[in-house]
């Protein structure tokens, strides 16, 4: 661990050391997982002194160790019909609190190391939506870029040949996540149709509205994120009427909260892609960003040719340079590090917030919070799409649709809730306003229970 920790002689600091120590042995290659367990295990240290029933039922060594990691082939025929493989995964985590439940990435960078940090967070963020799904992940190495429409679907139903058997509505319930969106999840669940040969719409979430689908979940994680930057601004009297705001990303995540900053009166300057990002000084014209990416699937560079005043650069991570009030990372995996922060700051930025998960390093997020930054952290600001896929299956068990406002409203809710809930518990437990420590714990308690109550297994 870091040295927050070191030289310290508590028994749950001895405790939560070496369970941290045994893992980095175990995983020595997996710095995304090990990265993702250091910040929940930093943040577990008063929870663990006050209930040394945790360490008796030795939660940690249990909790780190996913139920099952699933992996395997796919093989499936290009346009030009040679054969190409690639590697598929499903790693169910943990399902004490409801079926094993998270999105499926399909992106090169894709590793099992990448499949457990994810499945890892999901864990506690499904927990903290207060509704019963568990935790996991899945994807594969496949690069959709470039790739045509008939070669996504037979990936797709490739992808799905294989994972059919592992998945179930009340067994695991996958949806998306990069690369992955409504059109991958309608072949998905095709593929599954026929091989069932049954019509078990909970088995995937954020399917299209027209064959189960939830209206709200495609707008579900961007606008649950606004909402609870909304309720992060209200404790502190302000609104974000008027804010500058940066946006990185201008996938599903991106848009549809810039989408809602707009509708709340924000300005969104800039937003990106993997290649560079785009600054529009009049504020991003949201009908031309869905033209670009829903549409035309085409590159943000492109942007530029629609609007006059605005600029493209060509480095991802030049984005953070922008000075802005709110910051919202809604990318990857790390697009904040040290440097990124320590721009931020100098440039006046007041609050941040992960719309994907874990895009601050542990270094980054020191440094917000060392400087008195309101800070939402991924688990809490980006549950809002897992828990509308929750509400997804809700709807596909009672076999029937609820409206758009009925699902915008709870989904409006449930933020509200993780927002109070992760401030409670970070009061609670001795660090008020640290929603890291907060979110954590308040998710973590849920499950460590549920394991207790559940017995040894
Ligand atoms: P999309 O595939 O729709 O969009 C991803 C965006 O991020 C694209 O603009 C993409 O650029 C960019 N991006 C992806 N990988 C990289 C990379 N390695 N470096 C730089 N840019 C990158 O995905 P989502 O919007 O669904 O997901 C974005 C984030 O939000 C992820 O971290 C995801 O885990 C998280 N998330 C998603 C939820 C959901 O419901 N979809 C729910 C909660 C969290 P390009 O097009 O160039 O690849
Ligand atoms: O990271 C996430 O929470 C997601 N990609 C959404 C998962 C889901 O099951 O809706």
């Amino acid at each position: 661990m870091t040295t927050q920790t070191l030289g310290t002689k508590t028994v749950a600091e001895n405790y939560i050391n070496a369970v941290f120590e045994q893992l980095k042995q175990k995983n020595s290659q997996q710095s995304e997982f090990l990265q993702a367990v250091e910040e929940i295990f930093l943040s577990l240290i008063p929870v663990f002194e006050q209930h040394p029933e945790y360490i008796q039922h030795n939660i940690l060594s249990r909790i780190v160790e996913p139920d099952r990691i699933i992996s395997f082939r796919v093989t499936w025929q290009d346009d030009q019909n040679q054969v190409q493989v690639n590697r598929g995964y499903r790693v169910q985590f943990n399902n004490v609190v409801g079926p094993y439940k998270g999105g499926l990435r399909f992106h090169p960078s894709v590793n099992e190391s990448i499949m457990k940090f994810l499945a890892f967070e999901q864990i506690f963020k499904n927990a903290l939506t207060g509704l019963p799904i568990g935790g996991a992940k899945g994807g594969s190495d496949f690069n959709p870029k470039g790739k045509s429409n008939s070669e996504i679907m037979r990936f797709c139903q490739a992808f799905m040949t294989e994972l059919y058997r592992h998945i179930g509505p009340d067994v695991d319930v996958p949806a998306g996540d990069i690369g992955v969106g409504g059109r991958e999840i309608g072949y998905l669940f095709g593929q599954y149709k026929r091989i069932r040969g049954a019509n078990e719409a909970g088995v995937l979430t954020g399917k299209s509205p027209g064959f189960g689908g939830s209206l709200a979940r495609k707008e579900a994680t961007g606008y649950g994120l606004v909402y609870f930057v909304e309720e992060m601004l209200k404790d502190n009297n302000e609104t974000l009427e008027n804010k500058t705001i940066v946006v990185s990303g201008s996938g599903n995540v991106a848009i549809y909260a810039i989408e809602k900053l707009q509708a709340l009166g924000a300005k969104v300057v800039a937003c990106s892609d993997s290649n560079g990002y785009v600054f529009d000084p009049d504020g991003i014209d949201l009908k031309i960003l869905k033209e670009i990416k829903e549409v035309k699937s085409d590159r943000i560079q492109t942007y530029i040719n629609y609007r006059p005043n605005a600029s493209y650069t060509e480095d991802f991570h030049g984005i953070w340079s922008i000075p802005c009030d709110i910051a919202l990372p809604c990318a990857t995996q790390n697009e904040i590090d040290g440097d990124a922060a320590r721009t931020l700051l100098a440039n006046g930025v007041k609050v941040v917030a992960e719309g994907a998960n874990m895009p601050s390093n542990l270094e980054a997020i020191n440094i917000f919070l060392e400087n008195g930054i309101l800070f939402g952290p991924a688990k809490a600001a980006n549950a809002g799409g897992v828990a509308t896929s929750a509400l997804e299956m809700a709807q596909n068990s009672g076999r029937n649709y609820w409206t758009f406002d009925q699902v915008d409203g709870k989904l409006h809710e449930i933020m509200r809730n993780i927002y109070a809930e992760s401030k409670e518990a970070a009061q609670k437990y001795g660090t008020p306003g640290n929603l890291v420590v907060g979110s954590n714990i308040a998710g973590f308690v849920k499950v460590a229970n549920g394991m207790i109550a559940e017995g040894v297994y």
